[in-house]
């Protein structure tokens, strides 16, 4: 009997590499561990039947006359392979990617630095020309990608990227690929994921909820998109940047996810030489350049920044707002306005707006006696006005639309404020950038 087996807890690079033996070896039964990451678990309750694998508890162990181990080179990280340790009429065959000195002796090998053990097998596969089906294709590139961190990790060779093209190129399905990769939280993932949710820092900016947080990291840690995007879900925030960073290396590197087209998460990062689109992105960002501390002010002045769009009515509108009862004459208020060198003033009554009188209407003064006439009669009594949460846009849509240039504020009946002309030209040009 030949078997063919991985390292406990074992993962998709394991997987690929047993189920790639299998082709490679066809006398040999593929062997997985009873414990293996959650995605395997997954992959494994719907995909086993495809493939030839058993359990540990299944392998007669007397019978077995040839071992293929791949992904790891340590018999204590085997599953019930201890009576196999000591037999000399064993033939093990050894495939691996972290030659790091185990105390498996095997009578051939393949041990190299390569980002995937899978990439050494596929090396094989490709030169034997082995037929690969689509699934096959596609459980080996989920192996590769994770290993390598979809080939970003530096420990990733050219090959490994070659690999992952002959696998495409041999229908590997990304979809399902994409479905597997995403979250296996693993213990360090879980622990990240607690740190956020502990030193969760939410504060609103503008209208909106963002979280901002800071992780220091030791060692190499996987799928951090994935957890920030749980975290997201988790806080339910509109946004949430974590700035993840690495003394050794002396750099961070912020991801951020985003849940609303006012935060472009792509646009935001860009001009840190990061990179991705409106929802999910991600910058490494060198010490030198900014520190973790820095780059958390830069992220909230950022938004700050873009986030003024949804600056409502009552952020720019002037107040206290100028008013004169109705009584008071036409001079009066002129004088009030040349005083205050203002454009326009409200009639208001027992808090109740009656009317509005701009620079414009003393043109309708012709004659002298009318100086000393009331303001109610020269006054507009058609007046719109607009709530203090509306947008800026909004105001200047209706100044446009009516051809006016002030817009009193009213909440609950009561006069607020009032949006003028130039109010609504600051707002604007603030936008523009110098
Ligand atoms: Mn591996």
């Amino acid at each position: 009997m030949q078997i063919i087996t991985t390292h406990k807890n074992t993962d998709f690079d394991g997987l690929a590499s047993v189920i790639a033996g299998a082709l490679l070896y066809p006398d040999a039964v593929g062997v997985i561990p009873k414990m293996v990451n959650p995605n395997v678990a997954q992959f494994l309750s719907t995909h086993k039947t495809a493939f030839n694998i058993i359990l540990p508890h299944e392998v007669e162990h007397a019978l077995v006359d040839k071992l293929v181990i791949v992904d790891t080179d340590r018999w204590q990280r085997l599953d019930r392979m201890e009576k196999l340790k000591n037999r000399k009429d064993i033939e093990i065959h050894l495939w691996d990617h972290h030659p790091n000195g185990g105390d498996i002796e095997a009578d051939w090998s393949c041990q190299e630095n390569i980002g995937a053990t899978v990439t050494l097998l596929i090396r094989e596969l490709k030169k034997r020309k082995i037929l690969l089906s689509p699934l096959v294709s596609t459980v080996m590139l989920i192996g590769l990608y994770e290993d390598t961190g979809h080939l970003t990790y530096p420990s990733t060779k050219a090959e490994d990227a070659h690999a992952a093209a002959y696998l495409l190129e041999n229908g590997a399905d990304l979809y399902v690929a994409g479905f597997f990769l995403n979250p296996p939280y693993e213990e360090t993932q879980k622990e990240i994921l607690f740190e956020l949710m502990k030193v969760t820092d939410k504060r609103k900016i503008n209208d909106h909820s963002v979280a901002i947080n800071i992780v220091r990291l030791d060692g190499k840690v996987t799928m951090l998109a994935g957890i920030v995007n749980m975290y997201r879900k988790i806080i339910n925030a509109d946004a949430v940047f974590v700035i993840f960073v690495s003394e050794s290396e002396a750099r961070s590197t912020v991801i951020g996810r985003s849940g609303i087209d006012r935060i472009d998460v792509g646009v935001m990062l860009k001009p840190l030489g990061g990179g991705g689109h409106s929802g999910a992105g991600s910058a490494t960002v060198k010490f030198t350049d900014f520190s973790p501390e820095a780059l958390k002010k830069l992220i909230i002045e950022t938004i700050e920044k873009d986030q003024k769009e949804v600056a409502k009515v009552s952020d720019i509108m002037s107040f206290p707002v100028t008013t004169v009862p109705p009584k008071t004459t036409m001079r009066e208020v002129h004088l009030i306005m040349a005083d205050q060198k203002i454009r326009g003033v409200l009639v208001v009554e027992d808090e109740n707006l009656l009317g509005i009188i701009v620079l414009w209407d003393f043109k309708k003064v012709k004659q002298e006696k009318h100086w000393d006439s009331s303001v109610k009669a020269f006054m507009a009594r058609d007046i719109t006005t607009i709530a203090p949460d509306a947008l800026p846009s909004k105001a200047a849509q209706i100044m446009i639309k009516s051809n006016i240039g002030h817009l009193p504020v009213v909440h609950d009946g009561k006069v607020i404020g009032i949006v003028t002309r130039t109010d609504i030209l600051n707002y604007y040009y603030d936008l523009l950038p110098e």
